[in-house]
């Protein structure tokens, strides 16, 4: 098990926004995910509802694009979210206590894959102060060409953009006036068992995956500070407006 400078990765990651860590599970870990993940994609999937499972096209299986709380559906990515190295990580990076959120999983099929738009998961997560870690941890090698993770750096202390309707499934609000001059990216291309983490307020995005044999797979996880509260009524509101939305999309 590879080991980092917690110091440094807080240091970084309180200036940046993000902190890159290359190689935090190795391929034995990678191989086991990819088997949980199969086994759920087969039994689980036909059971959950519209709004835990995103197609990038409603009647194509092969389209699969998003799953929410793998770790409600099977103890292996249960014990994955909580009580873990992920869960440890979030603590050091948030300089405290953490709950998980969320645990979710990333696809982008070959062709179909669509961009994730600009955004900043503190703008869904509605939480103040909003002091919250998604990981991002890529599955398989992913680069330009599928769809690698982008950055925007330093985004993560300059408070909350304005967001709008995206009409991309599972990422329903974008930044609605991204490509200002102070909007530079950053990218990191990855290998499987790399790890991404970003702030909640770091503004990031993907482009489509314009490959066409190329998957590009990854496991989300999401951790909020102790110290953040949850605008609840809020989120509760938007919450059910979304599902019914997923719900009448899913029926036509
Ligand atoms: O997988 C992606 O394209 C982006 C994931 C993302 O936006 C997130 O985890 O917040």
């Amino acid at each position: 098990m590879r080991t980092f400078d917690q110091k440094q990765l807080q240091e970084q990651f309180r200036e940046d926004g993000f902190v890159f860590l290359p190689g935090f599970i190795n391929e034995a870990e990678v191989e086991q995910i990819h088997l949980h993940l199969e086994k759920l994609i087969k039994e689980k999937v036909p059971v959950m509802p519209p709004e835990h499972v995103f197609y990038e096209k409603k009647d194509d299986p092969s389209t699969l694009k998003q799953l929410q709380t793998l770790f409600s559906y099977d103890d292996f990515f249960y014990r994955l979210m909580f009580g873990s190295r992920f869960e440890a990580l979030a603590s050091v990076l948030l300089d405290d206590g953490v709950v998980g959120k969320n645990m979710q999983y990333f696809n982008k099929p070959p062709l179909t894959g669509k961009p994730t738009p600009p955004h900043q998961d503190g703008y869904y997560f509605m939480l103040e102060p909003n002091e919250a870690v998604t990981m991002w941890l890529g599955l398989e090698p992913v680069n330009e060409e599928n769809g690698c993770v982008r950055y925007v750096k330093g985004s993560h202390r300059k408070g909350i953009r304005s967001h709008g309707k995206t009409g991309t499934l599972g990422f329903s609000q974008g930044i609605t006036d991204y490509g200002r001059e102070d909007d530079k990216e950053v990218w990191r291309v990855t290998k499987a068992g790399d790890l991404l983490v970003h702030h909640s307020l770091t503004i990031h995005r993907a482009d489509a995956n314009m490959s066409s044999d190329r998957t590009r797979k990854a496991l989300g996880f999401i951790y909020y500070a102790q110290k953040a509260k949850e605008n609840t009524a809020a989120k509760t509101a938007y919450q059910q407006k979304l599902n019914e939305e997923i719900r009448k999309a899913s029926l036509s």
